[in-house]
């Protein structure tokens, strides 16, 4: 192609960021539109599949079949979520065993949260209200994302996880109506849970290496910085229905601003966490690698089966 013919599908392309308008997989786009796609569609596919991961410690032990159904369903929504965004991500031209090597290589990264252990049941809790609170906070902006496959999955993905913050709100709510014991659990698990969720929104805008171009492209709608600040001005409130302490000495409100001001993110920590020296960073990449290993006859079968099928048309169809 010569350089003016890419110089007129590059306004093409920017015309239609520019109306708003989606860019379909079959459209022309600029490589690197393509590329920061497939890395941050990637890298939120491999966070729903290993955040299952946390909650799935606590499936077994759920303390009612009720909450236990619940977050039976709220796990395997995460699957879906998962497997929508790798069909999303495959439009791009990547293949899901790339996708797959990308994760268990360390290549490709996945949410920092969930490199941290649900050590009691209120950690389900915390996670339901926090990190699904969290994720709503980033994703609804990414129902307006200009790749339509991405901007179609993250509607219905939206919708499941307003049911899974729910689920953790009300867990909370349980145990902080509950004994006092109950109550210091709850507190316990907002404690651990607090700072790392602020985290999960990443960098800070300053330090974000791929804000500045991402909201160019409206691949992001809103920075880093702007999805956590309406984070805290949301959930504070919550915590104050639950009657319980955000674990953040500089919290305060600015009725001039009419924001939440918050004390200092341990960013060292973050990039531990995101370099693979989290708490469980080694034994949640495990699991995926094992997982797929173990599942290998369970390809090499479907395969079979398929090629069977397609013999058996061929012969009919002669
Ligand atoms: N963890 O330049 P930026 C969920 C990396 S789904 C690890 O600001 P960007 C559902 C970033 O990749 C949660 N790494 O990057 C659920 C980049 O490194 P790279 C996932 C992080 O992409 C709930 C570098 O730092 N959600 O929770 C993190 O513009 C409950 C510089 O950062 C999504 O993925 C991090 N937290 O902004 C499931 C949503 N933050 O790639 C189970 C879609 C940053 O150059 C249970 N993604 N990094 O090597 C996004 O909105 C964006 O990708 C951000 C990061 C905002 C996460």
């Amino acid at each position: 192609m010569s350089q003016n013919e890419i110089k007129d599908l590059e306004k093409i392309f920017e015309e239609k960021i520019a109306r708003d308008e989606r860019i379909e997989p079959k459209d022309w786009m600029p490589e690197k539109y393509r590329k920061t796609h497939i890395r941050q569609i990637s890298q939120h596919a491999h966070s729903e599949i290993v955040g299952m991961l946390p909650e799935g410690n606590w499936i077994t032990r759920a303390p009612s079949l009720r909450r236990k159904v619940a977050l039976l369903a709220k796990v395997q929504d995460e699957a879906g979520h998962g497997l929508y965004l790798y069909s999303a991500c495959e439009t791009l031209g990547i293949s899901r065993e790339e996708l797959y090597e990308q994760l268990h290589t360390g290549k490709a990264k996945y949410s920092s949260i969930f490199n941290y252990p649900t050590l009691t049941w209120a950690d389900i809790g915390a996670i339901g209200w926090l990190v699904d609170g969290a994720a709503i906070i980033n994703q609804v902006p990414l129902c307006n994302t200009s790749f339509g496959p991405y901007a179609r999955a993250m509607v219905r993905v939206c919708k499941e996880e307003s049911f899974h913050q729910r689920q953790g709100y009300e867990i909370m709510l349980t145990l902080c109506n509950g004994t006092e014991e109950q109550k210091e659990m709850a507190q316990d698990a907002l404690n651990r849970w607090w700072w790392p969720s602020l985290m999960m929104f990443g960098p800070t805008d300053e330090e974000s290496t791929h804000t500045e171009q991402s909201m160019k492209w409206k691949l992001k709608r809103k920075t880093n910085d702007e999805l956590r600040q309406q984070f805290i001005d949301q959930t504070v409130p919550q915590a104050d229905i639950l009657g319980l302490t955000i674990p953040d000495e500089d919290l305060k409100f600015n009725n001039d601003t009419g924001h939440y001001e918050f004390g200092e993110i341990n960013w060292d920590e973050f990039w531990q966490v995101v370099k693979g020296h989290g708490m469980c960073n080694k034994e949640r990449i495990s699991a995926r690698k094992n997982a797929w290993d173990n599942g290998e006859w369970v390809r090499d079968a479907a395969v079979a089966y398929a090629e069977k099928n397609s013999e058996k048309e061929i012969q009919q169809a002669i």
